[in-house]
């Protein structure tokens, strides 16, 4: 059977087909060819989604306080807590932490239960942490949260400006898109505008290395060039938009003239100069943003003045022109059309504004709509840490590791009288602090729609079964409403029902005064819902194709039409770097994780490109904080500190170290970036300060460095610092210790060496503090150990690969306990393309014996980057070396 459905990762929203083996009990996963945002193209994650479907570590059963319950005993617990704390405290008592991650039927349920039948806007989602200056960025100034442009436009655009992206990673079917259309067209031209250069720097024409939290200088700094350089589109300026005199002089004044504001953004004059010729020269340009934009406490100024560059050239709803908004999450765009945003009403409506609530109103027939706006995500969970919200409950999130200043989150939740959590796994950090566990249903297992970054509705379709408990969130949402005692409003048979009602609602006394009008979807019917084919919004009447781009008759969604120049003075940072904490830490995606791995950790072939935790930063910083590459460093900043590996690997400026997000409590010892995290938000959008904080780097004295693989997981490992990584046959843990070196009593402890025919074979040196452990069971390697007081320890993927034998035989029984490949042996070392296992020596060595030039080239030879090609940016790095 072949089901058609979109990847539930990233904002890009590619459709996947997943064809299902009843008999054999698998599935494959492929691109969906005739899916217009993907056509076919799948990343790593999307191609490894098959992996992450197992049974393995679902959440399948109900729990209350840790026991085994029915699921009626769960969802009746739930309602009578809910509705005894509003009872005592009032409604704003209680709150919903939701997330981009639910479907629109899922997060349209729950906006509505919180707003119109609870009667609070205590219902806030992940997405503040991700897209909520973006939205305030549109609202200031176009009137509503409207993307104006398609994925075409950046096939189209002569110039693509990236900001704060590092699309190559985090977007790799959209960029595989633009480095498709430059290669077509090498006259288009690409900066990336970002302190760290990234892997998406490898298409770029142009790197613009910002200081961090700069940019809205560089910005003002472009506005006033292009206007002094006379790129002014007057008559759009005069008929479709205002405020411009006061916005070009808060420019002017506050980011100064073009070597001052240089000096600020820690760039040469020249280089400057250089982008701003390129945007002025350039008709065509889009300007791409995402989180080094959004994250940062000038986040919404941020998108602001790179808005105000567009309005000044008018360079905005024209085919290949205009800023764009890269979303995160796939239904991040969801989220915001249903209003899961706790200043959002539901259909792009207004909260604060009276005739909007009592539109909603009337349309659900609630008993009551939220008054006022209720708790942002930061300020949610100090509410809760301060006993005035006393139940939470937290849908499709894993906040103990995502939230700044992630500890008083943990601490906040240990305070909360009732904490609910619905996930598809168990074994969370989150879920580590639930009173009530509700088990959801996981990706294969769900129905319903998700709108991608260019606004793009696609279905996501069931293709398994429901497995144990495990029921879609929309279901779990109004079951505890009915039980609640909302009966009328939540009696949906079906996700069809759900979303006719959604897309009635955004039609409903729409007389086009909003962008997000869907009506043409509110009358199909189930069978039409099931085969709805992706369209972009918005779709207003039956039978309209969908609109791939908004904005082009100059006509805005403000009072007056007109858009607005939002005028943005600069500001530095709250918190700045001094002789304590002398670093800016910089958080951020890796290629082949996704946020807190709860779903990516589980594929063992997206495990091994980048396995440990780590700390990037400048070589000469790491020669001056007295640590070195491959050691380990502790990590600390006035919120908290972790312990992750050091990493030159030459893609940081000096004075700013980078850490990635993807770690928890659940898969290392002390890895949760999260808690060092500084609580500083926008004053607009109340979106986290993510990407600036003040830290410091010290070594992390150890005496010994060790790992194991095991096909058996280990349940408690005795080592100061560990990482647990899933391979394809075993599990791998890197540890680190104090004090003596462990030997051969501790490996056969961790690896519970209780098997009668076991054959333990070591190496040991006690005097050099080296030992080398196997534990073969008829031959098959069942686990291995090496502890050594250097880090320099044997290959971890020539060792995996020993795990593929049946068979250990006296070759490799002896080079197991030399800790290297035997000479024949090839070792390939570090993984650079997941889907076909090739290493970077492998890659080296072929490029330099057969004088490969090209990524095709080395494709032909080795396969690497001829899949998903996630890895090919790393491969032209390769090729350039
Ligand atoms: N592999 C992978 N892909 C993902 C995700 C994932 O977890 N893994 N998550 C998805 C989600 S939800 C999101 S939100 C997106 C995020 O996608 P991106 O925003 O592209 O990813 P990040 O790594 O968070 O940050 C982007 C860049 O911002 C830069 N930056 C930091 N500070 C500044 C600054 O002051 N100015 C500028 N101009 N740049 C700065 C960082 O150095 C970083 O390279 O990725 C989505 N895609
Ligand atoms: N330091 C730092 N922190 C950050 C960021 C950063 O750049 N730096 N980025 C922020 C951003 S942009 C984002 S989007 C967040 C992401 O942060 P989170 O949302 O906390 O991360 P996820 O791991 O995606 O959490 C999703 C959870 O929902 C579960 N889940 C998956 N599908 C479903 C489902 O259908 N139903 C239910 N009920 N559960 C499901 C997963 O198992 C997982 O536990 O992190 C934010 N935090
Ligand atoms: S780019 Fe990758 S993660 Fe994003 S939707 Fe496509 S396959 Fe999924
Ligand atoms: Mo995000």
């Amino acid at each position: 059977m072949s089901i058609r459905t979109t990847c539930p990762y990233c904002g890009v929203g590619c459709g996947v087909i997943a064809q299902s083996d009843a008999a054999r009990g698998t599935v494959t996963i492929s691109g969906d060819t005739t899916h217009p945002s993907n056509f076919g193209r799948l990343c790593s994650k999307g191609s490894a989604l098959g992996q992450t479907l197992g049974m393995d570590g679902r959440l399948l059963h109900p729990e209350i306080n840790g026991q085994r319950v029915s699921m009626e005993a769960a969802l009746t617990h739930v309602a009578a807590g809910f509705n005894r704390i509003i009872a005592e405290h009032g409604s704003d008592a209680v709150a919903l932490y939701v997330s981009g991650q639910l479907l629109t039927e899922d997060y349209y349920v729950a906006n509505k239960l919180m707003k119109g039948f609870i009667g609070t806007a205590n219902i806030d989602t992940n997405s503040r942490l991700c897209m909520s200056s973006a939205v305030a960025g549109h609202k200031r100034a176009f009137g509503e949260d409207v993307v104006p442009v398609c994925y075409e436009d950046l096939e189209l655009a002569d110039l693509i400006v990236l900001v704060g992206a590092n699309a190559a990673w985090c977007h790799p079917v959209l960029f595989q898109r633009i480095a498709q259309a430059k290669q077509q067209r090498p006259k288009m031209k690409i900066v990336v505008v970002d302190p760290r250069r990234t892997v998406t720097c490898e298409i770029a024409d142009l790197h613009v290395p910002v200081r961090s939290g700069s940019d809205v200088w560089l910005f003002n700094g472009l506005l006033a060039y292009l206007h002094e350089h006379g790129r002014v589109a007057k008559d759009f300026i005069a008929n479709h938009t205002e405020g411009l005199d006061e916005a070009l002089s808060v420019a002017r004044e506050s980011a100064g003239d073009v070597n001052r504001l240089a000096a600020v953004c820690g760039l040469d004059t020249e280089r400057v100069l250089e982008f701003y010729r390129m945007f002025a020269d350039h008709e065509r340009v889009i300007t791409a943003f995402s989180m080094g934009v959004n994250q940062s406490s000038a986040g919404t100024d941020k998108v602001n003045s790179i808005v105000n560059c567009h309005l000044l050239t008018g360079r905005i709803g024209q085919p290949g022109a205009g800023p764009f908004s890269i979303t995160g999450q796939p239904n991040a765009m969801g989220g915001r059309e249903v209003g899961g945003l706790a200043n959002m009403l539901a259909a792009h409506l207004d909260l604060e504004d009276a005739s909007h609530r009592e539109l909603v109103q009337n349309f659900w027939r609630s008993p009551r709509i939220a008054e006022r706006g209720g708790l942002k995500a930061v300020e949610l969970f100090d509410a809760i840490h301060d006993g005035k919200v006393k139940a939470v409950w937290i849908m499709a999130t894993n906040p103990v590791v995502s939230l700044p200043d992630a500890d008083k989150v943990k601490e906040a939740l240990r305070r909360c009288e009732l904490v609910v959590v619905s996930d598809c796994f168990a074994g969370t950090d989150t879920n580590a602090h639930a009173h009530v566990l509700l088990p959801a249903a996981g990706w294969g297992e769900k129905d319903g729609t998700v709108t991608n970054s260019e606004r793009r509705i696609s279905r996501q379709r069931a293709f398994q079964a429901l497995s144990g408990e495990a029921r879609p969130d929309w279901w779990l949402i109004c079951e505890v409403a009915r039980r609640m005692g909302f009966d009328h409003g939540f009696n949906y048979d079906s996700v069809h029902e759900i979303f006719i009602e959604h897309a009635a609602l955004s039609t409903w006394n729409n007389d086009g005064e909003r962008a997000f009008d869907i009506g043409g979807l509110a009358k199909i019917t189930s069978t039409e819902y099931d085969e709805l084919a992706p369209i972009q919004w918005p779709v207003p009447g039956r039978n309209h194709p969908g609109t791939p781009r908004l904005l082009e008759s100059g006509h805005f969604y403000r009072r007056n039409r007109r858009a607005r120049f939002v005028p943005t003075a600069t500001r530095a940072p709250e918190h700045r770097t001094d002789a304590e904490f002398p670093w800016v830490l910089n958080t951020g995606r890796i290629r082949d994780q996704w946020h807190t791995m709860t779903r990516t950790g589980r594929a063992p072939q997206l495990s091994a490109h980048l396995p440990e935790p780590y700390v990037d930063m400048h070589a000469q910083d790491a020669l001056l904080a007295a640590v070195s590459d491959g050691q380990l460093a502790r990590v600390e900043t006035q919120w908290g500190a972790l312990v992750a590996r050091v990493k030159t690997s030459g893609e940081m400026p000096r004075g700013t170290i980078f850490v990635p997000i993807h770690w928890s409590g659940a898969v290392a010892s002390d890895a949760r970036v999260g808690a060092l995290v500084n609580p500083v938000v926008d004053p607009v959008s109340g979106e986290p300060e993510f990407k600036h904080t003040p830290a410091r780097v010290t070594p992390f004295p150890v005496n010994w460095h060790g790992f194991v693989l095991t096909r058996a997981p280990i349940q408690k490992l005795d080592a100061v610092w560990w990482t647990a990584i899933r391979g394809a046959q075993f599990m791998r843990y890197e540890i680190a210790g104090r004090g003596h070196a462990p030997g051969s009593t501790w490996a056969r402890q961790a690896l519970q060496a209780i098997h009668p025919d076991m054959d333990w074979v070591e190496f040991s040196d006690p005097a050099c503090g080296v030992f080398r452990g196997a534990l073969l069971v008829e031959e098959r390697l069942e686990g291995c150990a090496f502890i050594s007081p250097r880090s320099d320890l044997p290959s971890r993927t020539w060792l995996s690969s020993l795990f593929a034998k049946k068979r250990i035989g006296n070759v490799d029984r002896v080079s197991l306990l030399n800790g290297g490949p035997p000479s024949s042996a090839e070792d390939p070392g570090p993984l650079v393309c997941s889907c076909f296992g090739v290493g970077r020596t492998t890659l080296c060595k072929a490029i330099a014996q057969d004088q490969l030039k090209t990524p095709q080239e080395v494709g032909r030879k080795l396969k690497a980057g001829t899949n998903c090609g996630s890895c090919l940016p790393e491969i032209r790095q390769l090729l350039l070396k």
